[in-house]
């Protein structure tokens, strides 16, 4: 099957709802679950599935993100797999510059003209699932499709912020309409499954997934070319002008991490006992770059929170927090409901000794901190005795450390927070 399949994720346009993690990098390289980051899962699930040419399109062309991939995705000489980085690197006003996802595609279709394959799967970057592409794609050739998209039932409340489809019984799409207003919502509801019913999730959602046969999608690039975006022109029109575009329908666990809220919340959401996305089936693996790192050592009451290698925690108490790679926590830190992203190196003693002299903190967390509600990013110091309190009282700002989004503090990567600094 691999042979037949060229993947696509689509990276990010200006990265906007995840500032500031994406203030210095680009959307695919933002750090999640404490080793991964996220153009990670959509790989993954390639992967996972067999295919194995993937290209990754994004607006911004980050050293982190080039590093990650580089040292992360190698493959054998015979097996003709790869992981591209395809970076827009003009500014907005420029009309090089990735309008939207289906320009983006556009603009790198000559990058894949001479490849063989014969279909298309278009991803994004900024979701967190586990799906077997596999099984979406047998159906699209059983089903004869010319453009598959993968749907979830979603309850009213959701459905306004995805694109909103009926099918036919034969599951072929007879209707689409982008992000409808609540006003325009009932009748969009489908027959869903009676698990789907009683929890209210009625309207079939697509999941911004697709699968394109190739002549159909290099042919509908070319004759719409004012089509910037796949949601809001391109399936729209698919669908009208009769092309065969069928729903796949999925029921698992499938989150957008876009933005701070969702993004905070899946991560928390890792430290639950029975987790949503289960990161630890072997069937399902989510691949990251092998660090090399010891072991974590750590002292401390510790309650339903990851930690990941590398890490020195002698803290009092953690909470519902996600601990990243090589993050340093000071004795006496409280710290609840909180991703800590950890740093990209270790402290040397000379510079350990040098951050002292000049009044600084070390890297990592010092002691006697309280931290709740919020993410740090890496690389950061946090001095003795910060207060971090995150929560709806605080409105949203973005000040020269940190951003308060939805009550969630995100420190700035790199950032000092001096002795007894309060948020
Ligand atoms: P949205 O997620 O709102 O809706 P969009 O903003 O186009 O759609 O983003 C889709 C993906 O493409 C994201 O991963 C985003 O980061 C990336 N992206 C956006 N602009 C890009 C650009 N210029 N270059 C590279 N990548 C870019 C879409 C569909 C809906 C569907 C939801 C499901 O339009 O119909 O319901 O996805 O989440
Ligand atoms: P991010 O993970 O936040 O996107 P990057 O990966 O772009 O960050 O940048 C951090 C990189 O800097 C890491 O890959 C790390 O290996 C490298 N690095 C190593 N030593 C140092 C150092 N002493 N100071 C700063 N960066 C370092």
């Amino acid at each position: 099957m691999s042979n037949s399949v060229i993947s696509i994720i689509l990276g990010g346009g200006a990265g906007t709802r995840l500032y500031p993690l994406t203030r210095r990098r680009s959307k695919p390289a933002v750090p999640l679950a404490g080793k991964y980051r996220l153009v990670d899962i959509p790989i993954s699930n390639c992967l996972n599935a067999g295919l194995n040419r993937i290209f990754v399109l994004t607006q911004f062309n980050s050293a982190s993100l080039n590093k990650h991939i580089k040292n992360t995705y190698h493959f054998s000489n015979f097996d003709k797999g790869f992981v591209d980085i395809l970076a827009a690197e003009q500014t907005p006003d420029n009309p090089t510059w990735y309008q939207g996802t289906a320009d983006a595609v556009r603009q790198c279709l000559h990058h894949m003209e001479n490849f063989e394959f014969e279909y298309i799967l278009i991803l994004s970057g900024d979701q967190l699932y586990q799906m077997d592409f596999h099984k979406m794609l047998q159906q699209h050739k059983d089903a004869g499709a010319e453009i598959s998209i993968a749907t979830i039932p979603v309850s009213a409340k959701d459905a306004s912020d995805f694109g909103i489809l009926k099918t036919n019984e034969a599951g072929a799409i007879v209707s689409f309409t982008e992000k409808p207003s609540q006003d325009v919502l009932p009748p969009w509801a489908s027959e869903v499954s009676d698990e789907m019913k009683q929890e209210g999730r009625v309207y079939l959602a697509s999941m911004g997934i697709y699968i394109f046969s190739r002549k159909v999608l290099f042919d509908m690039l070319h004759d719409q070319p004012d089509a910037t975006d796949f949601g809001k022109q391109l399936i729209p029109y698919a669908i009208e002008a009769n092309y065969k575009v069928f729903s796949y329908q999925y029921e698992g666990y499938w989150t957008d991490i876009g933005n701070i809220p969702s993004f905070f919340e899946a991560n928390i959401g890792l430290t639950d006992d029975i987790p949503l996305f289960n990161l630890y089936d072997e069937s399902q693996t989510i691949y990251s770059r092998a660090r090399m790192l010891p072991p974590a050592k750590i002292s401390g009451d510790i309650q339903k929170t990851m930690i990941a290698d590398g890490c020195i925690i002698l803290a009092s108490r953690l909470e519902r927090c996600v601990i990243g790679i090589r993050t340093r926590i000071g004795k006496g830190s409280i710290i609840t409901n909180s991703y800590i992203m950890g740093s990209d190196y270790y402290q040397t003693l000379d510079e350990l000794n040098r951050a002292k002299d000049n009044g600084l903190p070390p890297m990592g967390i010092g002691e006697d901190c309280v931290i709740n509600n919020a993410i740090i990013d890496k690389n950061c110091s946090i001095g003795n005795g910060v207060h971090i309190n995150g929560g709806k009282h605080l409105a949203d700002g973005d000040f020269e450390k940190y951003t308060v989004k939805d009550g969630i503090v995100v420190v700035k990567k790199g950032m000092v927070l001096p002795d007894g600094f309060e948020i």
